[in-house]
C-alpha cells in the first residue's frame, strides 16, 4: 500500500484533521489517494494485489506471503479471490500491460467477478503473489454503534480513529510494516455525525496527550522514544 511503516500518531488523528488532509498530500511517508464522492452511498471497489517479484528499492527485501486483509467499518463482498498475479491475469488483470489500469474488465458483466451473491466478509485471505477484489457500499461516515464490534482494539482506537476506517493485514508486524491505511468516506457528513461525540474525541485525545507527554510513561526508560513499538493497530 506504501513502503513506508504505518505508525500512527495518536496525538492527531485522522478525524479531528478532516479539514486539513489537502495539506498532508505532500508529506512523503503518505499516500492520498482521492476520488470524488458526490455519488453518495456508492460502491467502492478495490483490488489489493500482491507481488510476484522481489522489489529491491530502498534496499527494502519483500517474501511472498498470504495475508488476511481486514476492513473497519462494513462488511465487503469478495467478489474475486485469485492466487494469480494480478498484473499476469487475463481474466481480470491486464496481461502484458503492466500497470496502466483501466477499468474496463472490472464490472459484473465480467464473469469471473462474483456478483451475484457474493460473500459477505470482514476479513478476506490475500493469496500470496495473488490478489482480492472487494466492494463495499460508501454508506457509513461513522457512528459508535457501528464501530462497538472492534472495541478489541481499544477505547483510544474508538475514540480516535471512528469514522476513519481502517484496512490493514491482521497480522501486526505486517500492518507495522506498512500494509495498512486509512479509509475516509463521506467526509462531508462526518462533522454532522460526530457532533455530538466530538467533545469526547477530544478529551480522550487530551487525556493521551498529557499522558504520552510524560516520559514516567514510557515502558522503555532509557529510550523513551521506542515507546511504541508496533504500529498500534
Ligand atoms: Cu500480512
Amino acid at each position: 500500500m506504501h513502503i513506508a511503516p504505518f505508525r500512527v500518531n495518536f496525538s492527531d488523528p485522522t478525524l479531528l484533521a478532516l479539514d486539513r488532509l489537502d495539506q498532508l498530500v505532500d508529506q512523503p511517508h503518505l499516500d492520498i489517494v482521492t476520488y470524488n464522492d458526490t455519488v453518495d452511498e456508492s460502491w467502492v471497489w478495490i483490488i489489493i494485489t500482491a507481488p510476484d517479484k522481489v522489489p529491491t528499492s530502498g534496499g527494502k527485501t519483500f517474501f511472498p506471503a498470504a495475508h488476511p486483509m481486514h476492513l473497519h467499518g462494513h462488511d465487503f463482498a469478495l467478489l474475486r479471490q485469485s492466487g494469480k498475479n494480478f498484473y499476469d491475469d487475463d481474466e481480470i488483470g491486464h496481461k502484458g500491460e503492466g500497470r496502466n489500469l483501466t477499468a474496463d474488465k472490472l464490472n459484473c458483466k465480467n464473469e469471473m467477478l462474483k456478483c451475484d451473491n457474493p460473500p459477505r466478509r470482514d476479513v478476506v485471505l490475500l493469496p500470496a503473489t495473488g490478489y482480492v477484489v472487494i466492494a463495499f457500499k460508501a454508506d457509513n461516515p461513522g457512528t459508535f454503534t457501528l464501530f462497538s464490534p472492534v472495541l478489541l482494539h481499544g477505547l483510544l482506537a474508538k475514540s480516535c480513529i471512528i469514522g476513519v476506517w481502517i484496512i490493514h493485514c491482521h497480522i501486526a508486524f505486517h500492518a507495522s510494516s506498512g500494509l495498512a491505511m486509512q479509509i475516509v468516506e463521506n467526509k462531508d457528513r462526518i462533522p454532522e455525525v460526530m457532533k455530538e461525540d466530538k467533545p469526547k474525541i477530544k478529551e480522550a485525545c487530551r487525556k493521551w496527550n498529557a499522558w504520552y507527554n510524560n516520559p514516567v510513561n514510557h515502558w522503555d526508560w532509557d529510550h523513551p522514544e521506542h515507546f511504541q513499538d508496533d504500529s498500534g493497530v
